[in-house]
């Protein structure tokens, strides 16, 4: 709880005697909504296949208990650290997810992979939230067509 201090000045020798009590009503408006915070890298989370990428989450405000974050993930990505605990201290830092898209033996192309989190707490508030996503780009190099050179006949001329 926010603690106020009102400094009331001296009055002069004589004045002391005429305290005037002010009630002051405070409003306070608390501006941090709950929730998870998905902080992908800079251009989003794009990964190839067989390969790695991470992004950042953390807590958007302080929950009063411990709250609980488990990832699910569909069948073209896994995550290294599937469950995330965050802490009436700890929850404004923010926690690396490394991705790894799986590198199947499908011709895909560019395709997604999905990621689910889901929270548990005592924290009423935080228990109640509805699950957040988040999609990943998934690169498939099986699906780069191959290069193809191009060779145009040489023609020698002589004077
Ligand atoms: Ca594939």
């Amino acid at each position: 709880m926010p603690k106020c201090r009102f400094i009331i000045p001296k009055g002069r020798p004589g004045e002391q005697g005429n305290l005037v009590l002010i009630l002051a009503l405070l409003h306070i408006v608390d501006n941090d909504i709950p929730g998870l915070a998905l902080i992908p890298p800079d251009g989003g989370l794009t990964i190839r296949e067989g390969l790695t990428n991470t992004y950042h989450t953390a807590l958007t405000s302080q929950p009063t208990h411990l709250v609980t974050v488990t990832l699910a993930t569909d069948d073209q990505i896994t995550v290294a650290s599937p469950v995330l605990y965050f802490t009436p201290i700890n929850w404004q830092q923010p926690q690396t997810v490394t991705v790894v898209a799986l590198d199947d033996a499908l011709t895909e192309g560019t395709h997604i992979g999905l990621i689910t989190h889901t929270l548990t707490s005592l924290d009423p508030i935080y228990a109640g939230l509805e699950p957040v996503s988040l999609t990943a780009t998934l690169f498939d190099p099986s699906s780069i067509k191959p290069q193809t050179d191009i060779y145009l006949p040489l023609i020698l001329t002589s004077p």
